[in-house]
């Protein structure tokens, strides 16, 4: 049966992410630019896909079957591992998989989430807050230090989501760590970054 998938996005950590993760997947798709910059997440066509109106999107077209649409960049990063069993997330029942999600939600949920609240309030006016959130969140990712200090990926021998979540946001903060202090991490980022598919979705919603 045909089928063809788009995300649509920006370039933004969320649609970055969701790139990397379908990269690594090998699970071809076609990206649409969403002009955040003129509204077009606000306007009547997109909010149909994503009420939210945010991004990124994920659209499956399947002949014959009404669209599939997935608007969190984390079900794409999961719906991206199960069509790449084993690859990403460790397929079966069992303490590596239940450790990749945990070290995955925890850069979701007390990394990137902080880290959004601030640019969220700091334009705002809300500066202590801001300065509060952004600290929150890179103290937990200081964390990850202890991770890889011993094993190459953030939840242990294999590459995986956890350790695409820390990436994006590891880079987007890249000059307020202390990288002094933080040599596992330095050399697990840059065998993250020196990954084809992680240059090939850093690059996707970049406009050429
Ligand atoms: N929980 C959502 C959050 C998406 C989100 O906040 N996206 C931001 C860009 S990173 C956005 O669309 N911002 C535009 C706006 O809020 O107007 C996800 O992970 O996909």
């Amino acid at each position: 049966m045909e089928k063809s998938i788009t995300l649509l996005g920006a370039p933004t950590g969320n649609c970055v992410r969701a790139a990397i993760a379908l990269e690594e997947a090998r699970i071809p798709y076609v990206v649409r630019h969403v002009d955040l910059k003129n509204g077009e997440h606000r306007a009547a066509e997109y909010l149909a896909l994503n009420p939210a109106g945010r991004v990124p999107t994920l659209v499956e077209h399947r002949e014959g079957e009404p669209p599939f649409v997935l608007s969190q960049s984390n079900a794409i990063m999961l719906y991206a591992a199960r069509k790449a069993p084993g690859r990403l997330l460790p397929a079966a029942e069992g303490r590596a998989r239940a450790l990749t999600l945990e070290r995955f939600f925890l850069f979701i949920t007390d990394v990137i989430a902080p880290n959004h609240a601030a640019f969220y309030v700091r334009p705002r006016g809300e500066q202590r807050a801001a300065d509060l959130l952004e600290e929150r969140s890179v103290d937990v990712l200081k964390l990850a230090e202890k991770f890889v200090a011993d094993t190459p990926f953030l939840a242990g021998e294999n590459y995986s989501i956890a350790d695409i979540a820390a990436f994006t946001i590891t880079m987007s903060v890249r000059k307020q760590l202390a990288w002094s202090e933080l040599p596992a991490l330095a050399r697990w980022y840059s065998i993250i970054e020196q990954r084809p598919a992680v240059t090939r979705g850093l690059k996707a919603f970049v406009l050429s």
